[in-house]
């Protein structure tokens, strides 16, 4: 959450929680997955990368280039679209002219999976298919898993200028984690009591969530130039200099 305060862009140690820094260019993360995938195979390992994208991200000429490598290598990768149905104010008829965004495995020679993505039990058992495939030297795998968007993108988007709130409506019955709950409850995994640890632990940590959110963030403008080069170029060097009198100059006392 730290990068939407403008804060540090990735608040975690990415080796430790193997999750890498949310990427905000749509598409580039699948090329990330790809090479990342080719280096563990490089380096003797049998990491499995999973790399997710949303519908809009398909378009994009990485999304292309990421899985034709992947399959010809027949690299380690899961690749996981949320088809939401839009990118922002783009529907999906205006994304591609596939019958299913899954039918674009075919082209790619992989295997492609369209799952209900509201429903937690099969998209688990989709994805746990997908990673043994990957893991057993088979290569990657393309899965949908089609939704659909509640609200508008940011809250800087008016949605009610591009879809009608019927369609909104018509899927809040299909919330999956109402789905998730009734389908545990039914097997007896979640009780009540079970539940109610659960809300009050989600809550603490949403809670812990909103003070560290609202704390003001300590900033040394010089990380901007930090970790872009192994070496700082002269050019950089320059911008930095000129930043720091700069800073110097506004916070000097009159
Ligand atoms: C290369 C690039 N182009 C445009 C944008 C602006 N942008 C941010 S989110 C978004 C829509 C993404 O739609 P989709 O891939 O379907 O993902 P969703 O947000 O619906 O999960 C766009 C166009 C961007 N971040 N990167």
């Amino acid at each position: 959450m730290t990068l939407l305060r403008g804060d540090w862009h990735s608040g975690y140690d990415p080796h430790e929680f193997r999750v890498a820094p949310q990427a905000t260019p749509l598409a580039t993360q699948l090329l990330h997955a790809t090479g990342f995938a080719h280096a563990a195979r490089l380096r003797g390992e049998d990491t499995v990368v999973l790399a997710m994208c949303g519908d809009g991200a398909t378009s994009e000429g990485d999304f292309h280039e990421a899985l034709n490598f992947a399959a010809v290598f027949g690299l380690a990768v899961v690749f996981f679209v949320q088809n939401n149905e839009f990118a922002i104010s783009v529907p999906l008829s205006r994304q591609t002219a596939a019958p299913s965004l899954a039918h674009k495995a075919v082209g790619y020679g992989m295997p492609g999976k369209r799952v209900d993505g509201n429903d937690v039990a099969a998209l688990l058992a989709v994805l746990g298919e997908a990673v043994d495939r990957a893991r057993s030297g088979l290569g990657p795998s393309l899965i949908e898993a089609h939704t659909y968007r509640m609200l508008a993108h940011t809250n800087a988007d008016d949605d009610s200028r591009y879809r009608e709130h019927e369609a909104v409506q018509a899927w809040a019955e299909r919330d999956p984690i109402l789905r998730l709950r009734a389908l545990l409850r039914e097997r007896e995994v979640l009780t009540d009591d079970t539940e109610a640890e659960f809300a009050a632990r989600a809550e603490e940590v949403a809670a812990d969530q909103r003070v560290a959110m609202h704390a003001e963030p300590e900033v040394d403008a010089e990380d901007l130039f930090r970790h872009v080069f192994a070496e700082r170029p002269a050019m950089l060097d320059a911008q930095w200099r000129t930043l720091r009198d700069e800073i110097e100059r506004t916070e000097a006392p009159a």
